[in-house]
């Protein structure tokens, strides 16, 4: 399960909205198959490791990371080919989630004779497919708030000088999250400050879609993410119903997409079921302060991503990563829970999920 667990990593990045799933299949103590989900839409991960058997795969044990499908979706039900080919026993790490699966992949296989092993490193292999799991249930997207500050808590000088704040080891892990996850969002005022690709840059890499929160449509034609629409997916998310001023955006290739307003800005519950609806199953929400606080504030984030590099800013003018109104009291505090910290060069990634209340 170690295995199909590495191997269905190698899907990050290429399977969403579906899931990264990997199999092995073991014959008298030998792997004479491994697969996994290489790209949304195409063959599962089962089925790719059964292709590649060495040998009859008759009376061998699968392993894979999730439950086999039992349903026609993009693809054939992977409970056909697992018995087709003999397969004699199926150990599985996580159940499905999607509705179409469900138990029902597990309950089949067992009716015909299969043996099933269930919960195997469970744990690891339900955390690799948070995304997933979130996106099925909820059919929104799994927003994680990513920001880089200094030790004293700033994500800018009070110039407004945010380059470079953490190191390059932790700027190229960025990178990593950019192509990890399908969308990156910022605000209007990261792109009037900043004017940013909000491109990936590694080898090999995805560019996420960018979705640009501009309540008024004030996004300059000349913006980097603009003028390079048509090669980058760009939506912006914006109040404005100025029909004439959105053609002018969309004649650039960006998607203009209309959401009602709240407290002064761009609703972001609505958003969120909207870009569900187009399939985003997960978001990098790089904000400036405003746009982390009424993400935070309304409930959308999922994930926290601090990287904190051991330097100090000082300055009451310099930006810290969450503004807007704030709390009160520390009992009113937003929760984060199962934190874990990650070395990057002289740099620190804490990583904890948002408790929902
Ligand atoms: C995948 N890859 O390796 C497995 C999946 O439309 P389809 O046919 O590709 O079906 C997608 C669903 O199949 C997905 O939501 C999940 O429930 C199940 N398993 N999907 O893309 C895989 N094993
Ligand atoms: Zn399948």
């Amino acid at each position: 399960m170690k295995i199909a667990l590495q191997l269905a990593k190698k899907g990050c990045g290429f399977t969403s909205p579906n899931p990264m799933v990997g199999a092995v299949i073991v014959k008298e103590g030998r792997i004479i198959g491994q697969g996994w989900h290489e790209k949304y839409g195409e063959a599962h991960a089962e089925r790719n490791a059964l292709a590649a058997c060495t040998e009859n795969p008759k009376g061998a044990t699968m392993y894979v990371t999730l439950e086999p499908c039992c349903h026609y979706g993009k693809q054939p039900p992977c409970i056909n080919a697992i018995m087709e080919a003999g397969i004699e026993r199926v150990v599985i790490g996580s159940g499905d989630p999607n509705p179409l699966v469900s138990g029902k992949g597990i309950q089949i296989l067992k009716k015909q004779g299969i043996l099933v092993t269930e919960h195997i490193l469970q744990e690891d292999c339900e955390r690799l497919n948070e995304v997933f799991f979130h996106y099925i249930q909820t059919k929104r997207p799994f927003v994680v708030m990513k920001y880089a500050m200094t030790m004293d808590g700033k994500i800018s000088t009070k110039t407004g000088a945010s380059k470079w704040v953490t190191g390059e080891t932790a700027r190229r892990h960025v990178a990593q999250q950019r192509h990890r996850y399908a969308a990156i969002m910022a605000g209007i005022g990261t792109i009037l400050t900043d004017d940013p690709q909000l491109t990936c840059r590694i080898e090999g890499g995805k560019n996420p879609i960018r979705i640009i929160c501009d309540t008024t449509l004030r996004i300059p034609l000349s913006a980097n993410v603009v003028s390079t629409a048509k090669q980058i997916p760009t939506i912006i998310a914006t109040c404005c119903r100025d029909a004439e001023r959105c053609a002018l955006y969309e004649k650039k290739g960006c998607h203009v997409l209309l959401v009602e307003e709240r407290n002064g800005h761009v609703d972001l519950e609505q958003l969120m079921y909207l870009l569900g609806e187009k399939q985003i199953d997960s978001i990098l929400l790089e904000g400036g302060g405003t746009l982390n606080w009424a993400a935070l504030s309304s409930g959308i984030v999922q994930k926290v991503q601090a990287y904190i590099a051991p330097k100090l800013f000082g300055g009451q003018a310099a930006k810290t990563p969450i503004e807007g109104e704030g709390i009160c009291y520390p009992t009113a505090a937003f929760r984060l829970k199962n934190s874990c910290v990650l070395p990057l060069g002289e740099d620190f990634l804490i990583e904890s999920e948002v408790e929902q209340s």
